[in-house]
């Protein structure tokens, strides 16, 4: 029997440059993360995953990675790291690293190597092409594909010293790895071998299920308007994803002594495929971060954001639950560090945002899976008042404005209306530790603007509130800790065409849970379908004061969600 003790624990998403900074120089670093590990012990988390530290010219905030067996400068040191997983391990949390295996920096010595001669043994350790033929290399069209960037423009990069193109999916800082060269997996393993042996307990491992592509490297149909198009279809999930996963455990998990926690980040990953990823006698990987739900509000793009209806957010959710019902595993997640804020984008930030940010987090944290809580969630951050490209730092949204201003066919005030929403920034402002100058994130000047609504949103309001998100967030975790139904109960979703009220029920053969949460600002009373035994159970979460649900018909005010228990 495969141990599945791990069901249990509750992930929080550290984003090292935002957290916490010791040394004054504005950027969050390990000493910072280390003054904090009181605040995560008390939050009751179990593992902490640790966005990227590893040495990088931070072309994307330091995911692209340069020495994968060394600790930036602008983080600290390797020692630092060492202090950190084992202070961890000292309150029985863990630690999780970010696994970026995609693509390193074109810094990295590998891609040094491998760019400077056709000969180079390490010269097929990356994708490396000829221009298009009948095209002269380094003109527009001569790309051996048009495929689009996720940080836009081509994917392909002239190198006019060597006479061919290298393949980026993200900056052209990013080049691809080659994972069909057998080389490239066996100094991936040994790497993530070395990490294992230091201590970590696991990794999240970034676009993992971009490393198999399509050889024939075929065009794609062009976005209108553009030379270039998603050329997802040929790199997601490709033909020898499962077969590279199941090596990597192999090479890599199995034989281990303790559970080492792997998720695995897959954009575009159907329910069918998560369904292998996490089948555990396959044995790749536990869970994966799929992106039904935080695509639903996306028009041709992030930056063209649409309406998102409740019974389309729900639907989401319940198709995961039932997809990845028994063997499956899901991960559960509303916000990350690339994602803009969730009490802005799924909640309210406005009058209601306490009770909607505790409301978030029930529903989150009831749903069957592994709940990731993204630094700040836990007090209910919200999206910042960016309003002119200056306050942005992400390259994914500088690149996006700089191509549509040259581009000249977009609105761009209505482009920075739309970044104002989604840009990935928003989860990148300074954590909001206390009401003073920089929030008590640092104190010289911080890489990127605090938000300035820190002064009433902060830790030190919080952590001692028996009221407040932070303390929302403790419960929900200890209810995970002592409630088994939470872990392993089935899930049945109620009233999934409404568009106001979230419910489901949660279902062992000793006791059930079910979760009722008005997602408005307009109370509403509701006949749930469900028996009159409910009537009697008992409310053991709500987030509201005085809450006295009566089932099956329930009143629930602005944002007001409960959960309650029978057997
Ligand atoms: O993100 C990959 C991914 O999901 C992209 O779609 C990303 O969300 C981006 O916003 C495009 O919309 C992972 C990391 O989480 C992200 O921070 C990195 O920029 C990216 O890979 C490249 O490593």
């Amino acid at each position: 029997m495969v141990d599945q003790d791990w069901r249990r624990w509750v992930v929080y998403q550290v984003y090292p440059r935002s957290f916490a900074d010791a040394n004054g120089d504005g950027v969050g670093d390990l000493r910072g993360i280390l003054s904090k590990v009181d605040y995560l012990s008390k939050l009751g988390v179990d593992v902490v995953w640790l966005s990227p530290v590893y040495r990088s010219p931070m072309d994307d905030n330091g995911y692209d990675i340069s020495d994968y067996r060394d600790v930036d400068p602008l983080f600290g040191t390797l020692a630092d790291l060492d202090e950190l997983i084992a202070v961890l391990h000292a309150r029985d949390m863990k630690l999780v690293m970010d696994l970026v295996v995609n693509h390193t920096s074109d810094e990295h010595p590998w891609f040094q190597a491998s760019k400077s001669g056709k000969d180079d043994p390490k010269r097929d350790w990356y994708w490396w092409r000829d221009p298009r033929p009948g095209h002269v290399g380094g003109a527009p069209g001569a790309e051996p594909t048009n495929w689009e960037s996720y940080f836009s423009g081509p994917t392909w990069e002239w190198d006019e010293a060597t006479g061919q193109y290298y393949l980026h999916l993200f900056s052209r800082k990013q080049p691809d790895l080659n994972w069909e060269n057998r080389q490239v997996r066996a100094a991936v393993y040994e790497m993530m071998n070395w990490w294992l042996d230091r201590g970590v307990d696991g990794f999240r491992m970034d676009v993992i299920n971009m490393i198999s592509k399509n050889l024939a490297l075929p065009d794609v149909p062009p976005r209108p308007g553009s030379p270039y198009g998603p050329g997802n279809r040929h790199f997601i999930c490709g033909p020898r994803n499962h077969e590279f996963l199941a090596e990597m455990h192999r090479e890599v998990f199995a034989g281990r002594e303790r559970h080492i926690l792997t998720v695995g980040e897959m954009p575009d990953v159907t329910v069918e495929d998560a369904r292998l990823f996490t089948d555990p006698e396959r044995r790749e990987v536990d869970m994966v971060f799929q992106f039904g739900h935080v695509s639903l509000d996306h028009g041709a793009h992030r930056f063209d954001p649409k309406p998102l209806k409740l019974s389309a957010l729900k639907a989401s959710l319940a198709d995961w639950q039932t997809g990845l019902a028994g063997t499956g595993w899901n991960s559960l997640y509303w916000g990350n560090h690339d994602q803009p804020r969730a009490v802005s984008r799924f909640g309210d930030d406005g009058a209601h945002r306490v009770a909607a940010a505790k409301t978030l987090a029930t529903v989150l944290h009831l749903h069957r899976g592994t709940p990731y809580i993204y630094q700040g969630d836990e007090l209910g951050m919200t999206n910042s008042p960016f309003a002119a490209i200056e306050d942005y730092r992400d390259i994914e949204t500088l690149n996006f404005h700089a191509a549509a201003v040259a581009g000249g066919t977009v609105d761009v005030p209505e482009l920075l209306q739309a970044m104002a929403r989604t840009s990935r920034d928003h989860a990148r402002t300074p954590m909001q530790w206390d009401a003073s100058d920089q929030a008590g994130f640092t104190t010289g000047k911080p890489w990127i603007a605090v938000n300035p609504n820190h002064v009433e949103i902060n830790a030190a309001a919080q952590v001692d509130d028996p009221d407040s998100v932070f303390a929302h967030h403790r419960r929900l975790i200890d209810l995970r800790h002592t409630d088994p139904v939470v872990t392993d109960g089935s899930f049945e979703p109620l009233v999934p065409e409404h568009e106001q009220v979230w419910a489901f029920v949660r279902r062992t053969p000793d006791a059930e849970l079910l979760v009722a949460a008005n997602f408005g600002a307009d109370p509403i009373e509701i006949t749930l379908p469900v028996d009159e035994g409910w009537c009697r159970a008992e409310v053991v979460l709500a987030n509201l004061p005085d809450a006295d649900p009566v089932l099956p018909t329930i009143t629930l005010r602005p944002w007001e969600s409960v959960v309650l228990r029978r057997r």
